[in-house]
């Protein structure tokens, strides 16, 4: 039998459960775990409830998680943006309405296994005003593992291949996955983090290799005689990849410039994108507790490293005027761009983006938080080579960005601004003021002068406090309209 060696208490996996899901407009809420510990759950230890916080009564039974033994632990969630929760669980997948209590059968989902110990890489694709704010999921890697399985005692895990196999799935649409490009070699345990230029920087997990040399194994850890110290993972995945959501099939993954890591991070390894546009890499602990030494393969590791993306030596662009605050619908907001943001041409106004990223936070392949919303904007180009963004508010719908900090980014050919740090609606956990969303004027190039508020310092900072002022005012209203409803 497979001994498990981490204590995985029922509160510690409720706990990291919390922030995967809501933060959202009401209410958070967690699910799922056991009762004591182990490599997967069983029966006797199983928790397969879910509550809330504020608290709403007694935990409420998950069917999907009563199916789902045993690796039903860390069950994969999604807040979408029609409100409902996607639960994704072992092999099956459902969609909970936490609101009436209920959850709808999707399909199963195909090729792996994608919940822990499998875990895939997984990710909220960008929610963009191309796809009116649609949410896509993609799960990338994990391993094809039945039930029966996880529990043999003649099953030596780390010689076990991972799954290359990536598949997405639009809830709010359709209960069926689609196929989607496989990861380059096959993965488990690897981390997917949204970078500002819309791709997904895809590493962690375990070696660099291709369908003959796959990577081995899966997350947790014991001690039998065929682990490697304690791990259950072998062949560190040390190079990255990216995942373009925007190119055509058959071409989203790229190892392009990339180069490998000389750190192997598998189980408890993370990262997370920096205001800057790098990524922060760190962790690996395939072990209990604290393991150093020469005679230790995988340590527990303390170094921690920086992702530097191809932009990161560009000229950023430096937007004026990015608001501290973002509130869901009302009036537009101004961003300018001089003719340097622009890279000498002002008709690249027409390739800049605003993106909202909540960096969320990693651990076990959960991203929990994570999000990319694309403001929708509009610009007007001036003929002495400056521009101005005009710039929608959050999309009228806490569902889709839940209150909270995030950072602003504006985006040039691919190019993205230092993040501002600014806060998501009221930034607290209740209901959220919503108005409809304001008008943005029409797109054009070859002004011939910028608006005289923008000739100098003074009148730009008296125009940005107008509309701090605005949106102050707005705030005060906003408690008020909640009350109302
Ligand atoms: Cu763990």
């Amino acid at each position: 039998m497979i001994q498990a060696v981490e204590p995985l208490r029922q509160q510690q996996v409720r706990l990291e459960i919390i922030s995967s899901i809501l933060r959202a407009a009401l209410v958070s809420h967690d699910l799922g775990g056991c009762r004591n510990g182990g490599y997967v759950n069983d029966a006797w230890q199983d928790n397969p409830t879910y509550e809330f916080f504020p608290p709403k009564g007694n935990p409420v039974t998950s069917l999907i998680l009563q199916r789902t033994l045993p690796a039903n632990l860390y069950p994969l969630t999604w807040l979408l943006p029609s409100g409902k929760i996607l639960l994704q669980s072992n092999w099956q997948t459902s969609l909970l309405d936490y609101r009436k209590k209920s959850e709808t059968p999707l399909d199963d989902i195909p090729d792996a296994v994608r919940t822990y110990p499998a875990s895939a890489g997984t990710v909220m694709l960008p929610l963009t005003p191309q796809n009116n704010w649609t949410a896509t999921i993609l799960f990338c890697g994990g391993s094809d593992v039945q039930p029966k399985r996880w529990l043999d005692p003649k099953w030596i895990i780390p010689t076990y291949p991972a799954s290359a196999s990536c598949v997405k799935i639009t809830p709010d649409v359709s209960k069926s996955y689609v196929q989607d490009d496989p990861l380059p070699e096959g993965r488990t345990m690897a981390n997917l983090i949204f970078l500002p230029n819309g791709k997904i920087l895809c590493l962690n997990g375990a070696k660099l290799g291709d369908l003959i040399v796959r990577t081995e194994g899966t997350s947790g850890y014991g001690n039998q005689s065929w682990a490697i110290g304690m791990s259950y993972a072998d062949q560190p995945t040390l190079t990255p990849a990216i995942y373009d959501p925007e190119a055509p099939a058959r071409q989203r993954w790229s190892r392009d410039g990339l180069s490998a890591s000389k750190v192997p991070r598998m189980y408890h390894s993370s990262a997370i994108l920096l205001p800057d546009g790098s990524v922060l890499v760190s962790g690996s602990n395939p072990n209990s507790d604290y393991n150093v030494g020469p005679t230790i393969k995988y340590p527990t590791e303390y170094r921690t490293e920086r992702f530097y993306p191809s932009y990161y030596n560009e000229r950023r662009p430096q937007p004026v005027g990015i608001l501290k605050r973002l509130v869901y619908g009302g009036p537009s907001f101004d961003v300018k761009l001089e003719k340097e943001d622009l890279f000498g041409d002002v008709s690249n106004v027409k390739n800049a983006s605003v993106v909202v990223i909540r960096p969320g936070f990693s651990t076990h392949s959960m991203n929990m938080g994570q999000r990319f919303v694309q403001l929708e904007n509009t610009h007007t180009g001036y003929k002495n080579g400056t521009a101005i963004l005009h710039i929608s508010q959050i999309p009228p719908n806490p569902a889709i960005l839940a209150p909270g900090p995030a950072f602003v980014f504006v985006v040039v050919n691919g190019v993205p601004s230092i993040g501002v740090q600014v806060m998501i609606g009221s930034g607290q956990l209740g209901s959220q003021g919503v108005l409809p969303i304001g008008g943005l004027k029409e797109s054009s190039i070859g002004v011939v002068d910028p608006s005289p508020s923008f000739h100098n310092d003074a009148s730009r900072v008296s125009r940005f406090k107008g509309l701090a002022m605005a949106q102050g005012m707005l705030f005060l209203v906003l408690p008020l309209l909640a009350l109302a409803l």
